[in-house]
């Protein structure tokens, strides 16, 4: 499969997803989004393939959607349909993986914001290096959250902890993060890919079928199902997209400086 921002190498039943757009802190864009999405369903379909590992080029994991993408179109004036946008690809790609019948694991080697942070949460283990750090990042760009992670992230770390996240936009540290129960084990950087790699293989040797139907059981068992809580966030989204605080937080980024907010 050639892609040109993800690069997939199968070995020994392991499939390792790695986003591949570096200098942009492996930000999704159209591109990503896309090849990201038929990776997963190539790994679904493929009978070879029985544990996948997602991981990230360069310094960080990945930084969420692409702010550079946003702000060339406001700079078009374009309307952006944020509701749109997110049935179309974030909202996919959470249920494609939660719907993946085989064991996906998330190797975050540095930062995980926005729907980076959406995508860690919707793969059943995390596996973290302790360069990693765990932001939600929405409320940095006054955006509301998504990628399901006002569904996932509660229910990883407790609605308080969420919500300080949330509100707050700290980042939170590995060795945190596992006391939070956000990550399942840390590991020194060196180490993070050889161990999870050597965890998926072993992963690898399990009855599949079964690791997908306890998926199943559990997805059925948490009380909202994501389809309609990451419908809610869609439409909570188009709001937020909509503000002049949104505009100015994804313009301050980018021009390096401290976003001026106006409450509108
Ligand atoms: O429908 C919709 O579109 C709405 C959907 C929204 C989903 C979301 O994900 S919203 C949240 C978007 N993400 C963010 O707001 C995160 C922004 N990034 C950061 O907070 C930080 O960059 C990181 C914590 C990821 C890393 O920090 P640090 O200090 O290690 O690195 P840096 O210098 O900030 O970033 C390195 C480069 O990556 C830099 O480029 P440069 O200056 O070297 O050319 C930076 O601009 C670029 N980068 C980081 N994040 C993004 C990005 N470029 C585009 N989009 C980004 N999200």
């Amino acid at each position: 499969m050639a892609f040109t921002s993800l690069l997939m190498v199968k070995e020994r039943g392991v499939a390792t997803l790695t986003l591949n757009r570096p200098a942009k802190s492996n930000a999704f864009d159209e591109t990503l989004t896309a090849e990201f999405l038929e990776a997963l369903i190539a790994c679904e379909r493929d009978p070879e393939v029985r544990c996948i590992v997602v991981t990230g080029a360069g310094r960080h994991f990945c930084a969420g959607q692409d702010l550079g993408v946003i702000l060339e179109r406001y700079d078009r004036s374009e309307v952006v349909d944020y509701r749109r946008h997110l049935l179309g690809g974030y909202n996919r790609m959470v249920l494609q993986l939660r719907s993946l019948a085989k064991p996906v694991i998330a190797a975050v080697n540095g930062a995980a914001a926005g729907a980076g942070l959406g995508l860690a949460c919707a793969c059943d283990l995390r596996f973290a290096s302790e360069e990693a750090r765990f932001r939600m990042a929405f409320i940095g760009i006054g955006l509301a959250p998504d990628s399901a992670t006002s569904f996932f992230l509660p229910r990883l770390v407790g609605l308080g902890r969420a919500t300080e996240m949330a509100f707050t936009n700290q980042p939170v540290e590995a060795n945190t993060a596992l006391q939070y129960g956000l990550v399942n084990r840390v590991f020194p950087a060196a180490d993070l890919l050889p161990r999870t790699r050597e965890f998926a293989q072993m992963l690898a040797q399990a009855p599949t079928r079964a690791i997908g139907l306890t998926k199943r059981a559990f997805e059925r068992a948490l009380a909202v199902d994501t389809a309609g809580a990451l419908d809610y966030e869609a439409f909570l989204q188009q709001v937020a997209g909509g503000t002049v605080d949104h505009r100015e937080g994804v313009r301050a980024f980018l021009e390096k400086r401290s976003p001026v907010y106006q409450g509108r």
